[in-house]
C-alpha cells in the first residue's frame, strides 16, 4: 500500500493498535523505497524523509510509531549510494516486520506462564500483545475466562470479544464504567502499551488507568504486554508522550451538540498509568518491573541522543 493510503487509513483509525501501526507505517516505507524512481542519494533521502514525516504525522501517541520509521530509515545514513540505501531500507523493514511479530509471539509464550487453569482474567482494548497473551494460555490448554470492556468511544473492545470468540474462549462484555463493579472477579489483568514512559508509565487506550486503580485498590496484579519498539526513548531527556485528542464528534453528534453551545467536548484517547499501578511489563526480552524501562530503553533501543532529535525532525518538518 502506498504512503499516502496507509497514512490515511492510520489517521482514520482502520489501522490501528501500536504495533500494527507501526507494522504498516514501515511496510509503506518498504513499497515507497522499491518505488521510488530517485536521480541520486540525495533526492531518494528527501523522497523518504517526505513519507516519513508524513507518516509520523498521523496519530501522536503511539511511540512505535517513531522507532519503527527510526530502524527503517536508519540505512540512509552512511549509505553509499543510491541503490544501497533504497537495499538498506528495504532489509532494514523486513528485519524490523519479522522481530515485531517474533516480538509478539514471544511476548505471548512469556506473558501465558501468568495465567493459569481456573482464573477470570481481565482486558481493556484491543491490543495484539496482551492478546497474545491470552491467546497463547487458550492453545496451551488453560481454562479460563476474560472480561472485555467496551471501550468508548471507539468500541476496541468488540475486536477482542471477536478474537476470544473465535478461539473458543469464554468472555463477558461490560462496560468501560463497570470494571470496579466487576473487579472482585478477576485474578490478572493484561493491556497493552501505546508508550513506556523511562520511569515505567504506561499510556495506554483511555480507561486503562482506572482499570488500574481499581485493580490497584483489590490487589489484582496488572500486567502489561508491549513490545521493547514501544518504550520511549525521548521521555530520558524529560519529553512527555503527547496524549491525543480527537473529534468530539466522536462522543457527541453534531446535530446535539449544536444544541449545547456551553459545553466543550473532551476526548482524549490514551492516558498514563504510572509504574506504581503496574506490577509488571511482558516485554519480547523478558517480563520487567516497571522501574526497568531504563534498561530496556539503554539496551534494547540504544539510540544515542543526537538520533532522538533526528527522527524529532523529520516528525516536525512540515508541522513548522
Ligand atoms: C489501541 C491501544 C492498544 C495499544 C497496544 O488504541 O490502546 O492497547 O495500542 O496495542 P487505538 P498492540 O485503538 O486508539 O489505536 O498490543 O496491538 O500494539
Amino acid at each position: 500500500m502506498s504512503v499516502h493510503a496507509t497514512a490515511g487509513k492510520i489517521k482514520r483509525m482502520e489501522i490501528r493498535g501500536a504495533g500494527r501501526i507501526a507494522r504498516a507505517a514501515v511496510e509503506a516505507l518498504r513499497a515507497e523505497a522499491r518505488a521510488l524512481g530517485a536521480g541520486d542519494l540525495g533526492e531518494f533521502r528527501r523522497g523518504m524523509e517526505e513519507a516519513a514525516s508524513l507518516l509520523l504525522a498521523t496519530r501522536p501517541t503511539a511511540v512505535s510509531l517513531p522507532n519503527a520509521v527510526h530502524l527503517a530509515m536508519a540505512p540512509l545514513d552512511g549509505a553509499a549510494d543510491l541503490e544501497a540505501a533504497r537495499a538498506g531500507v528495504i532489509a532494514a523493514a523486513d528485519r524490523f516486520l519479522r522481530s515485531s511479530k517474533g516480538a509478539v509471539e514471544r511476548i505471548g509464550e512469556i506473558g501465558a506462564h501468568h495465567i493459569a487453569d481456573g482464573e477470570t482474567v481481565l482486558t481493556h482494548c484491543n491490543s495484539e500483545a496482551a492478546l497474545s497473551c491470552i491467546l497463547t494460555a487458550a492453545r496451551q490448554g488453560k481454562d479460563f475466562q476474560v472480561f472485555a470492556t467496551e471501550v468508548r468511544p471507539g468500541n476496541q473492545g468488540l475486536l477482542t470479544l471477536r478474537t476470544l470468540s473465535d478461539a473458543g474462549i469464554p468472555a463477558h462484555y461490560i462496560v468501560d464504567s463497570a470494571v470496579r463493579h466487576f473487579m472482585h472477579r478477576i485474578d490478572r489483568v493484561f493491556v497493552g502499551a501505546d508508550a513506556v514512559a523511562v520511569n515505567g508509565a504506561v499510556v495506554n487506550k483511555i480507561g486503562t488507568s482506572q482499570v488500574a486503580l481499581a485493580a490497584h485498590e483489590a490487589r489484582v496484579p496488572f500486567i502489561v504486554a508491549a513490545e521493547t519498539y514501544k518504550f520511549a526513548p525521548r521521555t530520558t531527556l524529560g519529553e512527555l508522550v503527547e496524549i491525543e485528542e480527537r473529534e468530539g464528534g466522536e462522543l457527541l453528534a453534531r446535530a446535539e451538540a449544536a444544541r449545547l453551545p456551553r459545553v466543550t467536548v473532551h476526548n482524549p484517547v490514551f492516558d498514563v498509568t504510572p509504574a506504581a499501578y503496574i506490577d509488571l511489563i511482558v516485554t519480547e526480552e523478558g517480563a520487567i518491573p516497571p522501574s526497568l524501562a531504563y534498561v530496556i530503553i539503554r539496551e534494547f533501543l540504544g539510540w544515542s541522543i543526537e538520533e532522538f532529535h533526528k527522527t524529532f525532525q523529520i516528525a516536525h518538518r512540515d508541522q513548522g
